[in-house]
């Protein structure tokens, strides 16, 4: 899959995206991240990618043609099924459900914006899809571009040692994880649980479920209801 980020900080995207598991990745090959520079399509002679807006409001307004002319330079180099996003609290909430859903795309175009928001023709004329990271301020769609990529990068072959990885965690199943532990056995007094050191490998997995429906309901009780509507009973595997 390949993810072309469109920002005025592709600096800062570009060393994200070549760090630890995603940069691992882009090297053998399994992941292709573009980071592309908005103003080097401005027309404007002093560079220029905001402005005021129009009936007045405080901060600038990213205008339309460094950013439409960047969308559609990007896009015509595209082969196969392409989706245009624009991350902005106006969006719909990334789940791990939406990011399953775009992993069938060939490539995906994301367009950060900064400052006050972007000129609402942008979105009229090219963007496809608007995204959020969730119900908080940031000062931009940087950072949730970086969960995004990060988010649908690591269910792509090859970018995870182990594809179970993924398909059997927190959140695919819709509930949290089991504690985890590893060495030494006792730490300051507290020991690892003892199923976990002698009991069998099937006594371990019962133990592993039992634990990820017993904190889900506890720490996520919305979650849990999501899971097991109106007391539905879990079924033991
Ligand atoms: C924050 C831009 C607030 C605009 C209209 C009239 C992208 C984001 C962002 C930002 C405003 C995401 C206004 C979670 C986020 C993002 C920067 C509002 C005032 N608009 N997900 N007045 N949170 N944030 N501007 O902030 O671009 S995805």
């Amino acid at each position: 899959m390949r993810f072309d980020v469109l920002t005025l900080f592709p600096e800062m995207m570009e060393s994200i995206f070549s760090a630890s598991i995603l940069g691992r990745a882009r090297t053998a090959g399994f992941l292709d991240v573009h980071c592309v520079d908005i103003r080097d399509f401005t027309k404007d002679k002093h560079r220029k990618v905001d402005d005021t807006p129009y009936g007045g409001g405080y901060g600038m307004v990213m205008t339309c043609q460094p950013a439409v002319d960047c969308i559609r330079h990007v896009k015509a180099q595209a082969e196969g099924t392409t989706r245009v996003i624009y991350l902005s609290p106006q969006g719909k909430v990334l789940t791990q459900q939406k990011a399953k859903e775009l992993c069938s795309y060939d490539r995906l175009i994301l367009l950060c914006g900064h400052y006050e928001g972007i000129d609402e023709r942008i979105i009229e004329l090219e963007v496809d899809e608007e995204i959020s990271a969730g119900d908080y301020v940031l000062t931009g769609g940087e950072l949730p571009a970086a969960i995004l990529v990060d988010c649908v990068a690591r269910m792509q072959d090859g970018v995870l040692a182990n594809r179970e990885c993924y398909e059997k965690e927190s959140l695919s199943d819709g509930l949290l994880e089991h504690p985890q532990y590893t060495k030494p056995r006792v730490f300051e007094g507290l020991e690892v649980p003892e199923v976990l050191v002698n009991g069998n490998h099937a006594l371990q997995e019962k133990w592993r479920r039992e634990q990820a429906l017993e904190r889900t309901k506890r720490k996520r009780p919305d979650l849990y209801e999501k899971a097991f509507p109106e007391g539905d009973t879990p079924t033991q595997k």
